[in-house]
């Protein structure tokens, strides 16, 4: 869902109904993705977004389809969230033709251009400081658009953070950072890793306004996100937006999670966000049923893409250079016409 008017009111109950939509079709996305990569349909590893869809809902609800967004490796809620296909998305977890980045990047390197989804990333902080980059190519040719990046706060201890924060305020550029804190970098709590006060400390320091948001509550997010939005848009220069919320699943699917406190996740799984705004509808006028019906349709929309994903075909290997870059004369391989 992308805010192409920029007049629609936070809070409002079919507005947030639509930021419950897109949140189900994150969720659905993740759940449906975990099980394809358990049956081996899916290769390399996965990094879900489970418990973390409101943020990403929140904050592109009120980008345009213009603006641009930068990811990390726990990239597919925001590609969701600024538009990108699903059934696109899921062919490119499982390697096949029509895959979002022609299926040579899987999970870690969704990207699509068309939405201004510029790409996630699997090298921790590189997100940044491209986002950087594209904030200065807006600049540079007056183009009216805006850059969002999304950063985890493990990443805030690494050096290309400081960077991009210096930079951006040096240039004054129109970009929004949203650091989503989840609390683990890894298998490592990040407060145990990270000196002094934390990501808005950090931001204030370089003289960037920041503000701190309970990242599980979408309303909150859709209205703050849409205060910073607008000021970066009207020339206000680099804003932070801390986003606190929970890794409900492990770092990968595959993480089972043995560093946590027994019964840590089941406490902080009741204040997931899809529930909360599920319970805000109701008692702002929505029927059950409606809800329901709501998230099976989003259900229903990723298992299709689920059944599409397998229906295509794998890319024929003559293809696995093309538009990755160029290494010279074709291999012999490569000109023998064979399928992968
Ligand atoms: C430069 C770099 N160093 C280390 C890694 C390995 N790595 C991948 S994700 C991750 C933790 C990231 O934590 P955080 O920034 O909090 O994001 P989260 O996974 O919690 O969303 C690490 C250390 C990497 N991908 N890139
Ligand atoms: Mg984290």
């Amino acid at each position: 869902m992308s805010n192409e008017n920029d007049t629609q009111r936070t809070n409002e109950p079919a507005r947030i109904f639509e930021l419950y939509k897109t949140m189900c079709l994150i969720r659905a996305f993740e759940e449906r993705s975990e099980d394809e990569f358990d049956a081996g349909f899916i290769n390399g590893s996965i990094h879900q977004y489970i418990g973390e869809e409101a943020i990403g809902t929140g904050v592109c609800a009120n980008l345009r389809d213009t603006d641009y967004i930068l990811s990390n490796h726990r990239g597919h809620g925001h590609s969701i969230a600024k538009g990108a296909d699903p059934e696109s998305m899921m062919k490119e977890l499982m390697g096949r033709v029509g895959g979002t980045s022609g299926a040579k990047g899987g999970s870690m390197h969704i990207a699509d251009f068309s939405v201004g989804m510029l790409g996630a990333n699997g090298v921790l902080a590189d997100g940044l400081t491209m986002g950087v980059g594209a904030a200065q190519a807006i600049c540079l040719r007056g183009v009216d658009a805006i850059v969002t990046v999304f950063v985890g706060d493990g990443t805030t201890n690494r050096g290309p953070f400081y960077e991009a924060l210096n930079w951006a305020m040096v240039y004054e550029l129109p970009i929004l950072f949203v650091c989503e804190n989840n609390g683990y970098a890894s298998s490592t709590v990040t407060r145990s890793i990270t000196a002094g006060e934390g990501p808005v400390a950090r931001a204030k320091a370089f003289g960037m306004p920041a503000f701190d948001v309970d990242g599980n509550d979408v309303n909150a997010v859709d209205a703050l996100a849409a205060d910073l939005i607008a000021r970066v848009r009207g020339g206000g220069g680099p804003h932070f937006l801390h986003a606190r919320t929970y890794r409900v699943k492990g770092h990968i699917s595959r993480d089972k999670m043995l560093y946590r406190p027994e019964g840590e996740t089941e406490e902080r799984f009741k204040d997931e966000p899809i529930g909360r705004c599920a319970a805000w509808l109701i008692a702002n006028g929505f029927e059950e049923a409606e809800i329901v019906s709501a998230r099976d349709a989003a259900y229903a929309q990723i298992d299709a893409a689920v059944a599409a994903a397998k229906d295509a075909s794998f890319p024929n290997k003559n293809l696995a250079y093309a538009d990755v870059q160029d290494f010279g004369p074709p291999e012999p391989w490569q000109q023998d016409g064979g399928a992968a």
